[in-house]
């Protein structure tokens, strides 16, 4: 375990809710003990015995909470390069799934890679997103859709986890789509839900996933996954209102979701009933930019009902070949209109939040000492760049 540590000479951007944008304090000091946050304040308060600490000047540099990106497919075989051509001579992703291509062709490179490519091709994209700052990433099955693949893709995650310095959460997404050739309710109950209590017997499982989606399943379909996560006691989470309004945002806050990711077709309606349940919404501006949708996430709706908005890059081979939560962030200010304190937070205190850990997001005593320290003038600078990366160093756990 690392000795005390009192970090010194930085601006604090805390993320504490309810005080300055930002729970900026200028002149701040943060006491790390142990892997956690002991103390974080205004200088001038520092309590007298830790005033004694080995100090470290971080030279008047910007500090937040390390950042969290709260979903992710970043286990994946292959690539999508080619269906991008495709979409440039005319064809549309939903045609492109229909003829076989999309999220099947994926599953198919992913059925044939062994643990030790896949683990080297994600491994790849992780340490992207840790060079920016991130200090959790969530990671999600469904490019296997068969039990053996489902459960290689989450050990790969898992092993993500103790390989690189960085937490991993992963989430169980079987009931991604259907099979080429296969039965959506027939997949469902013959591959889909063993898959998920074998996952889960194995300790793979953090929480459950689904695709409610015309090319994907419908919300009966999805209540049976998530009537069995309640049985596991796993918590879940649902891509819901992408492409269309298929009823998904309802169902994942009538079962307590932590999030609902995408929701560009979401009602003001849903948005009353995810701030109901507790339920994040996650915002996903990497695909909305890749499929070049029109339809806005209703973000006003959000604010005014109280629901926390996340914003996590959704990193994919298809519709969101991005490995930068930084530009997740611009993109969420400029096509989504979110304020550069509603992206931090999107990346921080609600991404966390989506993940349903307490404990990191916001720079307060207690929390996981995950820290990101950047050579920006302002928090609003790091939505506001794009493709330049301001990161000066990152802490994970109190360790540099
Ligand atoms: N929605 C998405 O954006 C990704 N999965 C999902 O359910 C797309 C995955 C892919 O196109 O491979
Ligand atoms: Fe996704």
């Amino acid at each position: 375990m690392p000795a005390p540590l009192l970090l010194t000479d930085l601006r604090a951007a805390t993320m504490q809710p309810g005080g300055a944008a930002y729970g900026l304090i200028e002149d701040a000091a943060i006491a790390i003990e142990g892997g956690a946050i002991r103390w974080a304040g205004a200088a001038r308060d520092l309590p007298d015995d830790l005033a004694g600490w080995p100090a470290q000047g971080m030279g008047g540099r910007l500090v937040t909470p390390a950042l969290i990106d709260c979903h992710t497919h970043i286990v994946h075989g292959g690539d999508r390069a080619r269906e991008f051509e495709m979409r440039l001579e005319g064809a549309s992703y939903e045609a492109i799934a229909r003829a076989g291509g999309g999220i099947v062709s994926t599953v198919r490179a992913t059925r044939a890679a062994d643990e030790e490519s896949l683990l080297a091709g994600a491994l790849r994209r992780v340490d992207s997103l840790i060079a920016e700052g991130v200090g959790c990433i969530e990671i999600k099955s469904g490019y296997g859709l068969d039990l053996e693949t489902e459960l290689r893709m989450l050990r790969v995650a898992r092993r993500i986890g103790e390989m690189r310095p960085v937490s991993v959460v992963t989430s169980f997404l079987g009931a991604h789509a259907v099979p080429a050739g296969e039965d959506a309710d027939r997949y469902i109950d013959d591959i889909c839900l063993p898959a998920l209590e074998a996952a889960h017997a194995e300790g793979l499982v953090d929480a459950v996933d689904g695709f409610c989606e015309g090319i994907a399943f419908d919300a009966g379909q999805i209540a049976r996954v998530f009537d069995r996560a309640a049985a596991l006691g796993l918590p879940v989470k649902l891509h819901a209102e992408q492409l269309s309004h298929m009823g998904g945002t309802a169902l994942a806050a009538r079962y307590g979701a932590l999030s609902a990711d995408h929701v560009e077709y979401a009602s003001a309606e849903d948005a009353r009933l995810l701030a109901d349940a507790g339920s994040v919404a996650v915002l996903l501006p990497g695909a909305f930019y890749t499929l070049r949708e029109t339809q806005v996430p209703p973000v006003q709706a959000f604010r005014e009902a109280g629901v926390p908005m996340a914003v996590a890059t959704d990193l994919n081979p298809g519709s969101s070949p991005l490995g930068s939560l930084l530009l997740a962030m611009n993109m969420a200010c400029t096509l989504f209109r979110l304020t550069p304190e509603e992206a931090l937070a999107g990346t921080t205190r609600h991404a966390a939040r989506a993940l349903g850990l307490r404990d990191r997001g916001e720079i307060r005593a207690g929390l996981r000492a995950d820290l990101a320290v950047w050579d920006v003038e302002t928090p609003a600078e790091l939505s506001y760049r794009i493709g330049t990366n301001p990161l000066h160093s990152r802490m994970f756990g109190g360790q540099a």
